[in-house]
């Protein structure tokens, strides 16, 4: 007989989302080899329960191996595919070219190149590796093209790193002003509080800064539209009406600041009238914001990638904090810059000095005193750490690609997709001698670069802690053991230290050996002490007793700081924060007759990043689709251009192919596509194809938010649409090598259990079709059919699943095939004959779903609220916004402009 199934308990593990700086809490079940499923962390502080779309859909990034890196992989040379090894092979091998090309060609010759996503445990120890052991500071990581114009900002202004602000103020500020920040979909959660508190209370004014009119810009009660690039002439023009209006806080200036009377000088230029001519705004809009801060009694400005990723992203951050002085709104219950940290740790990354011009606990390489500082608490010679700062992200690529760096290691990062101009950084990884890839997934850009792959655990598998935007340390711990071989990315750190010291005699010996994650922790607070970020007060037993927790927490301390500054003294040597004064630059690639449009990039409500882990879940795909253009209707009329066309997007660097979508939210002239498509779901490597790599003279941060473009119709008469009904991730990887050999092609997933291909080009190339039906496995048989008409160039194949349509492959010509793709998605019964299917015409058309967690249709929205229907009705009714709530700034544009939205 047999026994009656029980399931395994159920436990709960308390940890942390891994996507953005929010830090939401998080409780994991699992059922002890599998995690079951999520729910936001009721007592934690950031989200007090609530995730938003890509944090509740964690668990289905974690459920399936397929596609994850799962042991240490090799070549011997670039003409052989990699094989598993084991990994005293794989570590082994990274020490010994390493040491190899250190003896040969010096420390400077090799380079790490790491994450804000890494935990704060396990940059501590790269960082050391890099600083202590092989004596090079060519450490850097992807918060530069992320937080580093903040960082620059932070501490010419306030003398240190770390925002004054914390989340409480989200909720105490009377004046909001949003710039270069779509919080709505990138902060959703915090965004969540905003909007609550301005709901209880309507004296509170929201000002948005954005080229874009984005979802958190259409809920402002104003939207100051900018030119690209404008922001610095917009916040020297508001200063300039603040002054001359008396609405500064000379006080505050005479005892806190320096440097106003040259900034006064320089803003005097920066009237209105002529800063509003510049940012292509009203003039009286500049005023209106410039009055709603200067007469607030807490002006909270909230600040992201519109700011940083510029070419004078430092002076954007300056311009802004300029204001903040200015008007004494700093250091106080509700007011202070607040930059928004994009990744779990990006904080975490700057405290243990992870990059390539800081040292551990907020100290400067160039600081020779700080050098003394570290090398003193880790034991070492001053002199073995290298006073030279290393290459900041872009630079240190160019430099590999110049043969000058030879060796390098990627962790937790996938610069073929993210860097700007990726071209550049192919011909880089193609040029070194020795490229190493710790990945937690198989299939990123990158991977294909690497000699030797290491697999790292992620989220859900490993320990340690991360630093929230508020400077709140919660702990991450494992709900279920590392998948395959997978180990953490600090134990693989530290395994490649231990042989490198080995085989690096001259170099400080016994640095490594740690432990565990806790022991790595301890380390790196016993560097904080006396520090600004002084968490020598802090431990794991105590984030374990009393939860997460802000820093400064120095020994006896018995609480965290939530704001900085409080008292007036900032931590320059006088105590006194700087004005600077921050004339207005263009962005760095003007537009011309050549290249007329602005390009702008951003993010998707529901995808992260390269999309390793948001791709891999079908729900995610639902609220945007396809990677698209979107340009203005009027531009697109002007250029006969129809909406769903295949444009071609040019820039001085390269190009790319991708579907028009019409759209209001950008003004004519400019044009937006996403960051997040890459070469495993489209033809080529995304939008990055197009940027260039200029950056900030003082952050070293590349201008990924602008380049100059031309945008034209792409002819391309030879169409393919085709989709399977399956494991979406397998077909995924029999699809993903088809992309590269079209002129366009794109995979999306269309349901959960079905994926799309869609592709161009000008003639099919040369044995591709049948690959496409091997990777689909659509081959005739009893339930596929076969159409053809070889006069016309068309090839048209079904197949069939217990009686509904399962598959389906339309070469040459599309019609109709879209509205078969959603028929494969409902997945009804076959009405008819089956042959039928290649008559069909027309059909269904996709209906977005705009509320992921009720799964509501767009349809379903629009109907009731063309009724009049408001948002309270409609979340009655539909059920839709009701849970996480990241739809509802869409739901109520919908009701608001039911004709644009
Ligand atoms: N859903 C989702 N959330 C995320 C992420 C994700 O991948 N997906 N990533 C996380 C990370 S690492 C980061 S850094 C953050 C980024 O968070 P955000 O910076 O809020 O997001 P972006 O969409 O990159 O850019 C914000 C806005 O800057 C605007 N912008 C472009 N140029 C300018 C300009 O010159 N001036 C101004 N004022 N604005 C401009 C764009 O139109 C865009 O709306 O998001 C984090 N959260
Ligand atoms: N045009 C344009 N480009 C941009 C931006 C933009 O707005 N526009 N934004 C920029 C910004 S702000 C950022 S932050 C970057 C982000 O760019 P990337 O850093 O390239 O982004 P991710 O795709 O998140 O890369 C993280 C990688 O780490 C892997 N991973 C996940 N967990 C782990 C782990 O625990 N260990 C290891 N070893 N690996 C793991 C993931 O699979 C993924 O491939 O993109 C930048 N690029
Ligand atoms: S806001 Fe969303 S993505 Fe960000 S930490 Fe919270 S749940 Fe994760
Ligand atoms: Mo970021």
């Amino acid at each position: 007989m047999n026994q009656p199934l029980t399931p395994p308990p159920i436990t709960q593990t308390r940890s942390t989302c891994c996507y953005c700086g929010v830090g939401c809490g998080v409780l994991i079940d699992s059922d002890g080899t599998r995690i079951t499923g999520i729910q936001g962390d009721p007592d934690h502080p950031a989200n007090r329960g609530r995730l938003c779309t890509k944090g509740l859909t964690l668990p289905l990034t974690a459920q399936q191996q397929t596609g994850r890196a799962l042991y240490p992989e090799l070549r011997l040379n670039r003409h052989m595919p990699r094989q598993r090894v084991d990994w005293d092979t794989a570590l082994d091998t990274v020490a010994q070219r390493f040491a190899d090309i250190i003896q040969r060609h010096g420390p400077d010759a090799v380079a790490l190149y790491v994450s804000g996503q890494l935990l704060t445990e396990d940059y501590y120890v790269f960082n050391k590796l890099a600083k202590g052991l092989i004596g090079t500071n060519n450490i850097d990581t992807n918060s530069r093209l992320c937080m580093s114009s903040a960082v620059a900002a932070y501490k010419l202004a306030l003398g240190a790193d770390g925002p004054p602000t914390c989340y409480d103020d989200l909720e105490l500020a009377d004046c909001v002003l949003f710039a270069g920040s779509n919080m709505a979909w990138a902060h959703p959660v915090l965004y969540r509080r905003l909007e609550a508190a301005k709901a209880a209370d309507a004296q509170i004014k929201w000002i948005v800064v954005d080229p874009r009119r984005t979802d958190t810009a259409a809920q402002a009660d104003l939207h100051l539209q900018i030119q690209p690039g404008t922001d610095v002439a917009l916040f020297n023009g508001m200063l300039h009406h603040l002054i001359w209006e008396g609405l500064i806080d000379p006080a505050y200036i005479d005892a806190h600041t320096a440097g106003f009377a040259e900034l006064k000088r320089l803003v005097r230029d920066y009237t209105p009238r002529m800063a509003a001519e510049i940012c292509g705004v009203l003039e009286a809009d500049l005023i209106t914001a410039a009055e709603w801060m200067g007469r607030s009694s807490a002006a909270l400005s909230l600040y992201c990638m519109g700011l940083n990723q510029s070419a004078h992203g430092t002076d954007k951050n300056l311009a802004l904090i300029n204001l903040h002085l200015a008007t004494g709104q700093i250091g106080k219950p509700g007011a202070g810059p607040f930059s928004l940290t994009g990744q779990p740790n990006a904080m975490g990354g700057r405290e243990v000095g992870g990059m390539a011009n800081m040292l551990a606990a907020h100290r400067d390489i160039t600081n020779a005193e700080h050098r003394a500082e570290v090398a003193a608490l880790w034991g070492i010679a001053p002199a073995q750490l290298s006073p030279n700062p290393g290459l900041p992200a872009v630079a240190l690529f160019e430099a590999v690609r110049a043969g000058q760096i030879k060796a390098i290691w990627v962790v937790c990062t996938n610069p073929v997709h993210s860097m700007p101009d990726i071209d550049k950084v192919r011909a880089a990884l193609q040029q070194a001698e020795f490229v190493v890839v710790q990945e937690a997934y198989g299939n990123t850009d990158t991977v294909p670069f690497a000699d030797v792959l290491l697999p790292a655990t992620s989220w859900g598998e490993k320990s340690g802690t991360v630093t929230n935007s508020e400077r709140r340390i919660s702990r991450v711990r494992p709900a279920i053991a590392a998948p395959g071989e997978a180990r953490a990315d600090w134990q693989i750190a530290d395994a490649v230290a231990q042989r490198l010291q080995n085989l690096l005699p001259s170099r400080p010996q016994g640095l490594f050996g740690f432990a565990d994650a806790e022991t790595i922790f301890n380390e790196h607070r016993s560097l904080t002490t006396d520090r600004d970020l002084d968490i020598s007060g802090l431990d794991y037993p105590l984030l374990e007793q009393l939860g997460p927790q802000q820093w400064p927490w120095p020994s006896g301390a018995s609480g965290g700081q939530a704001r900085r500054y409080s008292d007036g003294v900032f931590a320059t040597a006088d105590g006194r924060a700087r004005f600077h004064a921050t004339p207005y630059r263009p962005v760095a690639e003007p537009t011309n007759s050549r290249y007329p449009f602005h390009l702008l990039t951003g993010r998707l409500r529901d995808q992260w990043h390269g999309m390793s882990r948001t791709g891999r879940v079908p729900a995610l795909w639902a609220h945007t689709p396809q990677a698209t253009l979107s340009m203005h209707p009027m531009d697109a009329e002007r250029r006969g251009l129809q909406a769903g066309q295949l444009v071609k997007i040019s820039s001085k660097r390269g190009q790319l192919i991708l579907p028009l979508a019409f759209s209001d939210e950008v003004t004519t002239g400019t044009v937006f596509a996403a960051m997040h498509w890459n070469a495993q779901f489209l033809h080529c490597g995304g939008i990055n194809e197009t940027t260039l790599g200029s950056v900030d003279p003082q952050s070293a941060q590349p201008e990924l938010k602008h380049a100059a473009v031309r945008i034209e119709a792409a002819n391309l008469p030879w169409r393919v649409t085709a989709a399977r009904r399956g494991n979406v991730l397998a077909l995924h990887a029999a699809l993903q090598p088809l992309l590269a050999e079209c002129a366009y092609a794109a995979i999306s997933m269309a349901g959960d259990d079905v994926i799309q291909l869609t592709a161009a080009a000008t003639q099919p190339p040369a044995g591709w079709l049948e690959r496409l039906f091997d990777a689909l496995d659509l081959h005739p048989g009893a339930d596929v059919l076969e159409y053809r008409d070889a006069r016309r160039g068309l090839l048209k194949r079904a197949a069939w699943h217990d009686g509904t349509l399962a598959g389906l492959i339309w070469a040459g010509d599309v019609t109709g095939a879209d509205g078969l793709v959603q028929q494969l998605v409902q997945a009804q019964a076959w009405q008819g004959p089956r042959i039928k299917v290649f008559n069909s015409q027309a059909g269904a058309v996709a209906d977005r779903v705009v509320c992921n967690c009720k799964q509501v249709k767009e349809s379903a929205i629009r109907q009731l609220s063309a009724q009049g229907a408001d948002l309270a009705r409609l979340k009655n009714d539909l059920g839709c916004g009701t849970v996480c709530g990241s739809c509802v700034p869409e739901i109520k544009r919908m009701c608001a402009t039911p004709a644009l939205a």
